[in-house]
């Protein structure tokens, strides 16, 4: 990892959002690629992060500043990953389910998805199986649910439950992801399909309409 990129990643850990904001404005006016930055940077900062809290040394103070300075970082990212210019070519509701304040992941899913032409509505964090259906009842051609915790990702199964229950499952497509979310959980819980990263995410959702 080059100068600006290792002081981004280690301002992300000490959890200095100006320096982050202040990095990430430099390597961008340096010519580097937004996606070097996003992925060299950025994620790996918070993969650290995560390592750092399950071995005790940064809890939960720590992984909030570091979230909070990453999300600044994601935010001057934002208008460079989501540059399509183009008419929408399709609406995708997304949410973080019940019980789940976690949104870095799902917002970058949300970002890719914009750079690749689709409407969002992003529901943000903590969203009920109802607040799903009342914004698919809007009109949306994909759900995407987002779960972070081995505990919350049982309740991407509570929204399916209620899309079948309020007749309009066979009306979207649902794609889930998050950390602890696999393959095989999707099938085992009725989702269309699962994806393990954002672009992974544009890429089926793309299949999903294209099917
Ligand atoms: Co929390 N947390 N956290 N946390 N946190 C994890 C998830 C954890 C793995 C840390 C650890 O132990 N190593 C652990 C979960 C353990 C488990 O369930 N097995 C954990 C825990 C335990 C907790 C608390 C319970 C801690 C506590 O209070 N004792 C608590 C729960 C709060 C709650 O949600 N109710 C908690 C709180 C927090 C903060 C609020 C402090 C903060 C979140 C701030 C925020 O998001 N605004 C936080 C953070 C930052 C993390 C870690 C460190 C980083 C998460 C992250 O942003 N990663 C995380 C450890 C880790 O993941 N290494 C951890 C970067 C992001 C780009 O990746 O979110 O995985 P990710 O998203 C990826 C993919 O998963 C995928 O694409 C994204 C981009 O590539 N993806 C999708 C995600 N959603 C998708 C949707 C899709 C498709 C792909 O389709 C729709």
């Amino acid at each position: 990892m080059d100068g600006e990129l290792k002081a981004i990643y280690d301002a992300i850990l000490e959890g200095d959002m100006e320096s982050v904001t202040e990095g990430v404005h430099a390597s961008l006016d340096a010519g580097e690629a937004p996606g070097e930055i996003l992925n060299t940077a950025l994620i790996s900062a918070m993969e650290r992060v995560g390592n750092l809290f399950e071995e005790g040394e940064y809890f939960v103070p720590e992984m909030l500043v570091a979230a909070r300075a990453m999300k600044a970082g994601l935010e001057i990212l934002r208008p460079h990953l989501a540059d399509s210019g183009v008419d929408p070519v399709g609406k995708v509701v997304i949410g973080t389910v019940k019980g789940d304040l976690h949104d870095i992941g799902k917002n970058l899913v949300g970002m890719m998805l914009e750079g690749a032409g689709f409407e969002i509505v992003d529901l943000g964090t903590d969203v009920t199986p109802d607040l799903f259906v009342a914004a698919i009842q809007e009109g949306a051609d994909v759900v995407g649910l987002s779960a972070l915790l081995t505990t919350t990702m049982n309740n991407m199964s509570a929204v399916l439950i209620a899309l079948q229950a309020s007749g309009y499952r066979d009306q979207v497509k649902v794609i889930i992801g998050g950390a602890p979310v696999t393959n095989e959980f999707a099938q085992k819980i009725g989702a269309d399909s699962y994806a393990a990263d954002a672009s992974g995410a544009v890429r089926v959702v793309k299949q999903l309409l294209s099917a």
